[in-house]
Protein backbone atom coordinates (compact mmCIF):
# COMPACT_ATOMS: atom_id res chain seq x y z
CA UNK A 1 0.00 0.00 0.00
CA UNK A 2 0.95 3.56 -0.35
CA UNK A 3 3.00 5.73 1.80
CA UNK A 4 1.10 8.42 1.08
CA UNK A 5 -2.49 6.37 1.97
CA UNK A 6 -2.94 8.89 5.16
CA UNK A 7 -5.62 11.88 4.49
CA UNK A 8 -3.26 14.14 6.32
CA UNK A 9 -0.63 13.69 3.16
CA UNK A 10 -3.07 13.97 0.49
CA UNK A 11 -3.08 17.08 -1.30
CA UNK A 12 -4.89 16.57 -5.14
CA UNK A 13 -7.88 14.76 -4.38
CA UNK A 14 -9.44 13.79 -8.16
CA UNK A 15 -13.45 13.02 -8.08
CA UNK A 16 -14.24 11.48 -11.43
CA UNK A 17 -17.63 12.51 -12.75
CA UNK A 18 -18.47 11.62 -16.46
CA UNK A 19 -21.41 14.10 -16.71
CA UNK A 20 -18.73 16.48 -16.55
CA UNK A 21 -15.81 14.86 -18.63
CA UNK A 22 -16.32 15.68 -22.34
CA UNK A 23 -16.71 12.18 -23.13
CA UNK A 24 -13.95 10.56 -21.21
CA UNK A 25 -15.00 7.86 -19.18
CA UNK A 26 -14.38 7.12 -15.08
CA UNK A 27 -11.14 5.24 -15.78
CA UNK A 28 -9.59 7.39 -18.62
CA UNK A 29 -10.14 10.48 -16.26
CA UNK A 30 -8.55 8.45 -13.20
CA UNK A 31 -5.64 7.45 -15.45
CA UNK A 32 -4.96 10.70 -16.86
CA UNK A 33 -5.64 11.83 -13.35
CA UNK A 34 -3.15 9.75 -11.34
CA UNK A 35 -0.60 10.69 -14.33
CA UNK A 36 -0.67 14.22 -13.25
CA UNK A 37 -0.07 13.26 -9.79
CA UNK A 38 -3.61 12.86 -7.95
CA UNK A 39 -3.22 11.76 -4.71
CA UNK A 40 -6.43 9.68 -4.15
CA UNK A 41 -8.64 8.98 -6.77
CA UNK A 42 -13.04 9.33 -5.68
CA UNK A 43 -15.39 7.28 -7.37
CA UNK A 44 -18.42 9.67 -8.28
CA UNK A 45 -21.34 8.92 -10.38
CA UNK A 46 -24.95 9.19 -8.98
CA UNK A 47 -26.83 7.85 -12.51
CA UNK A 48 -24.85 4.70 -12.97
CA UNK A 49 -26.80 1.24 -11.61
CA UNK A 50 -25.36 -0.85 -9.23
CA UNK A 51 -24.16 -2.80 -11.69
CA UNK A 52 -22.04 -0.26 -13.81
CA UNK A 53 -20.84 1.27 -11.01
CA UNK A 54 -19.28 -2.32 -9.82
CA UNK A 55 -17.84 -2.73 -13.03
CA UNK A 56 -16.26 0.89 -12.79
CA UNK A 57 -14.98 0.48 -9.10
CA UNK A 58 -13.23 -2.98 -10.18
CA UNK A 59 -11.47 -1.23 -12.62
CA UNK A 60 -10.63 1.95 -11.00
CA UNK A 61 -9.56 -0.37 -8.08
CA UNK A 62 -6.96 -1.88 -10.17
CA UNK A 63 -5.97 1.27 -11.61
CA UNK A 64 -5.10 2.77 -8.10
CA UNK A 65 -3.66 -0.30 -6.51
CA UNK A 66 -1.07 -0.52 -9.27
CA UNK A 67 -0.60 3.29 -9.21
CA UNK A 68 0.14 2.46 -5.30
CA UNK A 69 -2.96 5.61 -4.22
CA UNK A 70 -6.13 5.06 -2.21
CA UNK A 71 -9.24 4.71 -3.96
CA UNK A 72 -12.91 6.07 -2.50
CA UNK A 73 -16.43 5.71 -3.48
CA UNK A 74 -19.00 8.11 -2.95
CA UNK A 75 -22.08 7.47 -1.07
CA UNK A 76 -22.22 3.48 -2.33
CA UNK A 77 -20.73 1.73 1.26
CA UNK A 78 -21.89 -1.62 -0.55
CA UNK A 79 -20.02 -0.44 -3.85
CA UNK A 80 -16.80 0.42 -1.83
CA UNK A 81 -16.64 -3.19 0.23
CA UNK A 82 -17.57 -5.22 -2.84
CA UNK A 83 -15.05 -4.01 -4.75
CA UNK A 84 -12.40 -3.44 -1.85
CA UNK A 85 -12.06 0.01 -2.29
CA UNK A 86 -9.96 1.97 0.68
CA UNK A 87 -13.15 3.88 1.80
CA UNK A 88 -16.35 5.46 1.25
CA UNK A 89 -17.00 8.83 1.52
CA UNK A 90 -20.62 10.33 2.59
CA UNK A 91 -22.34 13.04 3.19
CA UNK A 92 -25.14 14.42 5.72
CA UNK A 93 -28.02 12.88 3.54
CA UNK A 94 -26.38 9.67 3.47
CA UNK A 95 -25.91 6.74 5.62
CA UNK A 96 -24.83 8.23 9.08
CA UNK A 97 -20.70 7.98 9.76
CA UNK A 98 -21.08 5.84 12.55
CA UNK A 99 -23.17 3.35 11.01
CA UNK A 100 -20.52 3.35 7.78
CA UNK A 101 -18.00 2.87 10.51
CA UNK A 102 -19.85 0.09 12.34
CA UNK A 103 -20.18 -2.09 9.04
CA UNK A 104 -16.72 -0.72 7.21
CA UNK A 105 -14.60 -1.82 10.20
CA UNK A 106 -11.65 0.41 11.25
CA UNK A 107 -8.86 -0.61 8.60
CA UNK A 108 -10.67 1.56 6.04
CA UNK A 109 -10.95 5.55 5.06
CA UNK A 110 -14.16 7.21 5.87
CA UNK A 111 -14.63 10.75 4.27
CA UNK A 112 -17.42 12.87 5.79
CA UNK A 113 -18.97 15.76 4.42
CA UNK A 114 -20.02 18.93 6.95
CA UNK A 115 -20.71 22.34 6.70
CA UNK A 116 -20.50 23.54 10.15
CA UNK A 117 -18.12 22.87 12.94
CA UNK A 118 -20.94 21.36 14.84
CA UNK A 119 -20.93 18.35 12.25
CA UNK A 120 -17.51 18.32 12.04
CA UNK A 121 -17.06 17.93 15.62
CA UNK A 122 -19.86 14.83 15.27
CA UNK A 123 -18.10 13.73 12.28
CA UNK A 124 -14.88 13.11 13.91
CA UNK A 125 -16.81 11.50 17.32
CA UNK A 126 -18.64 9.13 14.61
CA UNK A 127 -14.94 7.55 13.40
CA UNK A 128 -14.46 9.97 9.69
CA UNK A 129 -10.74 9.87 9.09
CA UNK A 130 -10.93 13.29 6.82
CA UNK A 131 -13.57 16.29 7.00
CA UNK A 132 -14.55 17.22 2.91
CA UNK A 133 -15.55 20.72 3.48
CA UNK A 134 -17.61 22.48 0.52
CA UNK A 135 -18.62 24.23 -1.19
CA UNK A 136 -15.58 26.51 -0.73
CA UNK A 137 -16.22 28.46 -3.59
CA UNK A 138 -19.22 28.23 -6.37
CA UNK A 139 -19.17 24.72 -7.51
CA UNK A 140 -19.55 23.89 -11.44
CA UNK A 141 -22.59 22.73 -12.17
CA UNK A 142 -21.09 19.15 -10.75
CA UNK A 143 -23.46 19.74 -7.74
CA UNK A 144 -26.98 21.49 -8.42
CA UNK A 145 -27.93 21.40 -5.02
CA UNK A 146 -24.70 22.57 -3.20
CA UNK A 147 -25.95 25.69 -2.00
CA UNK A 148 -24.11 28.92 -1.45
CA UNK A 149 -20.15 28.97 -0.72
CA UNK A 150 -18.90 28.79 2.43
CA UNK A 151 -15.91 30.99 1.94
CA UNK A 152 -12.87 30.19 2.82
CA UNK A 153 -13.09 31.09 6.43
CA UNK A 154 -15.20 28.49 7.30
CA UNK A 155 -12.17 26.34 6.60
CA UNK A 156 -9.84 28.18 8.75
CA UNK A 157 -13.11 28.04 11.35
CA UNK A 158 -13.14 23.90 11.25
CA UNK A 159 -9.46 23.46 11.36
CA UNK A 160 -9.37 25.58 14.86
CA UNK A 161 -12.05 23.10 15.96
CA UNK A 162 -11.18 20.20 14.61
CA UNK A 163 -7.93 17.48 14.45
CA UNK A 164 -9.08 15.65 11.10
CA UNK A 165 -7.90 16.32 7.91
CA UNK A 166 -9.94 19.09 5.62
CA UNK A 167 -10.50 18.17 2.34
CA UNK A 168 -11.49 21.54 0.62
CA UNK A 169 -13.74 21.19 -2.40
CA UNK A 170 -16.03 23.23 -4.49
CA UNK A 171 -14.80 25.66 -7.53
CA UNK A 172 -10.97 24.60 -6.53
CA UNK A 173 -8.83 25.23 -9.35
CA UNK A 174 -5.24 26.57 -10.39
CA UNK A 175 -6.22 30.51 -9.59
CA UNK A 176 -7.92 29.56 -6.08
CA UNK A 177 -6.04 26.32 -5.05
CA UNK A 178 -3.50 28.33 -2.83
CA UNK A 179 -6.03 29.93 -0.89
CA UNK A 180 -7.71 26.60 0.89
CA UNK A 181 -4.22 25.50 1.81
CA UNK A 182 -3.65 28.91 3.49
CA UNK A 183 -7.05 28.61 5.09
CA UNK A 184 -5.93 25.64 7.15
CA UNK A 185 -7.10 22.01 4.15
CA UNK A 186 -4.47 19.61 3.65
CA UNK A 187 -6.06 18.79 0.57
CA UNK A 188 -8.71 19.84 -2.54
CA UNK A 189 -10.85 17.89 -4.14
CA UNK A 190 -11.45 18.73 -7.89
CA UNK A 191 -13.82 17.97 -10.73
CA UNK A 192 -14.33 20.34 -13.41
CA UNK A 193 -11.00 22.01 -13.35
CA UNK A 194 -9.46 18.60 -13.87
CA UNK A 195 -12.39 16.65 -15.27
CA UNK A 196 -13.09 18.80 -17.77
CA UNK A 197 -9.71 20.32 -18.53
CA UNK A 198 -8.91 19.78 -22.47
CA UNK A 199 -5.57 17.58 -21.01
CA UNK A 200 -6.44 16.50 -17.63
CA UNK A 201 -3.00 15.23 -16.85
CA UNK A 202 -1.58 18.90 -17.30
CA UNK A 203 -4.36 20.06 -15.30
CA UNK A 204 -3.87 18.00 -12.52
CA UNK A 205 -0.29 18.14 -12.40
CA UNK A 206 -0.30 22.20 -12.45
CA UNK A 207 -2.91 22.39 -9.45
CA UNK A 208 -0.63 19.00 -7.58
CA UNK A 209 2.19 21.84 -7.81
CA UNK A 210 0.23 24.71 -6.32
CA UNK A 211 -0.88 22.86 -3.35
CA UNK A 212 2.47 21.21 -2.93
CA UNK A 213 3.51 24.65 -2.53
CA UNK A 214 6.36 24.27 -5.23
CA UNK A 215 4.92 26.68 -7.70
CA UNK A 216 3.08 30.06 -7.33
N1 LIG B 1 -19.52 18.82 -2.94
C1 LIG B 1 -19.50 20.12 -2.67
S1 LIG B 1 -19.16 21.02 -4.05
C2 LIG B 1 -19.04 19.64 -5.01
C3 LIG B 1 -19.28 18.51 -4.24
C4 LIG B 1 -19.30 17.13 -4.72
C5 LIG B 1 -18.74 19.68 -6.47
C6 LIG B 1 -17.35 20.16 -6.75
O1 LIG B 1 -17.13 20.18 -8.14
P1 LIG B 1 -16.18 21.28 -8.84
O2 LIG B 1 -16.43 21.03 -10.30
O3 LIG B 1 -14.76 20.95 -8.45
O4 LIG B 1 -16.65 22.63 -8.38
MG1 LIG C 1 -23.30 11.72 -0.80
Amino acid sequence: MSERISPGLWRLYVITDEKASRGRSHLQVAEAAIRGGADVVQLRDKEAGSGRLYRVALQLRKLTRDAGIPFIVNDRLDIAMAADADGVHVGQADLPASVVRKIMGPGKILGVSVDTVEEAVLAERDGADYLGVGPVFEARGTKPDAGEPLGVDRISRIRRHCRLPIVAIGGIDAENARKVREAGADAAAVISAIVAADDIAQAARRLKRILDGTCQ
